[in-house]
């Protein structure tokens, strides 16, 4: 651990600019708290440099270039399952900032566990909703937890601490959704469709010098494909292109009418546009990609390597059009870091 936690603050010192003479003294603390304790304690600094270097290191992810500006919640010190359901609602607040959405990361204490994948998603059911929450969906439902099946019901927040699972249903007014419609086809919206605004993703571990933060949600803003082509088009997920298609008016008897493509695309801009109508931050797969090349750029000029997983960054509509389809990635992952977490039985 000494090594990992040695590594970590040489880097942070040295990118931060900071004294060699202070780097020394708390490396002497670190070890001395390692030999004591078998683990050290970060401070809320290292902590917040470690957790954007996380972002800056993560290579599925195309939003890097605002990796300086993650807002950082120190909340190791939460111990009670009220806090705890309290400062999540205060981050979904606090990070939907009346639409103008913020990056943010609330970094707790491993005593609690979350269930959710996301801090906000929809249940899945046999025939309804999310198929992508079906298990999680029954687990809940198995602590007592049950509405009407339904295609978006929000998960309660549901995580284990003490001893015990706690389902906590959110407070509606903290939550912000989106209708997807579109001007010039009004027969979108009797589809019904609509996604929340931040997408918070709370199944992830930080990794910081050797040390494993477990129950860390973060988030930034969405790009409109991951709604727009993945989420409502998977056939997996909502599997929604042909209604979408037949709301448009296409085709859908021939392959050779482009009717898929088309909705595709038509899709897409509805949903930017409805969520920029309702005053919601997303960046469209275009923006996105250049904002990319910059952060390329800037980390060039500092010194350092991008490394990326190039079928991650490519994004999923029209990925020829932008520049990270046409060069590979190195996908050599560094620490700071996310990291899947894998799956455990409580
Ligand atoms: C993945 C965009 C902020 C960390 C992704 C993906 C996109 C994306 C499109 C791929 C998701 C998928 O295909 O399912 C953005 C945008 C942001 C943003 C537009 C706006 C600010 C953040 C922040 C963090 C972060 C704040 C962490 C502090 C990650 C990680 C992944 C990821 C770890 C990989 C998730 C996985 O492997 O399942 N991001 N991101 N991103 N992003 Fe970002
Ligand atoms: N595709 C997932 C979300 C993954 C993370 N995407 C972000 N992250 N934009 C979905 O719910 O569609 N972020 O932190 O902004």
């Amino acid at each position: 651990m000494f090594n990992e936690a040695k590594k970590f603050i040489e880097m942070m010192y040295e990118e931060c600019g900071l004294e060699t003479q202070d780097k020394d003294t708390r490396l002497r603390k670190i070890e001395d708290e390692i030999n004591e304790t078998g683990t050290y304690t970060h401070t809320t600094a290292e902590l917040e440099y470690g957790a954007r270097v996380a972002w800056r290191n993560s290579n599925h992810c195309i939003g890097r270039l605002f990796w300086e500006t993650l807002i950082v919640r120190d909340l190791r010190n939460v111990d009670s399952p009220e806090v705890f359901i309290s400062e999540i609602e205060t981050h979904i607040v606090d990070a939907t900032n009346a639409g103008k959405i913020r990056p943010m990361i609330s970094i707790f204490s491993n005593d609690f566990k979350l269930k959710n994948e996301q801090i906000l998603r929809y249940a899945g059911y046999e025939n309804k909703g999310d198929p992508r929450s079906r298990d999680t969906t029954q687990f809940i439902e198995s602590l007592g937890w049950k509405k009407s099946e339904a295609d978006f019901n929000l998960l309660p927040l549901t995580f284990h601490f003490d001893g015990q699972w706690h389902v906590h249903e959110y407070n509606r007014e903290v939550i912000t959704e989106i209708d997807i419609v579109h001007d010039d086809y009004p027969k979108l919206a009797a589809l019904g469709l609509k996604w929340y605004a931040v997408p918070m993703i709370s199944n992830m571990i930080l990794e910081i010098g050797g040390i494993e933060y477990h129950t860390v949600p973060f988030n930034g803003w969405y790009m409109e494909t991951e709604i727009g082509v993945r989420n409502f088009t998977d056939t997996y997920r909502y599997n929604k292109l042909k209604p979408i298609a037949e709301a448009f008016d296409l085709d859908t008897n021939r392959t050779d009418s482009y009717w898929r493509d088309r909705a595709l695309v038509e899709f897409n801009y509805a949903v930017y546009h409805s969520f920029k109508k309702s005053g919601v931050s997303m960046v469209d797969h275009i923006t996105a990609s250049k904002q990319f090349k910059l952060f390329e750029d800037k980390e060039k000029k500092a010194g350092r390597k991008v490394t990326g997983k190039w079928s991650w960054l490519a994004p999923p509509l029209s990925p020829s059009l932008v520049h990270n389809y046409h060069y590979g990635f190195d996908n050599t992952v560094h620490s700071p870091r996310f990291k899947y977490a894998k799956k455990e039985v409580i």
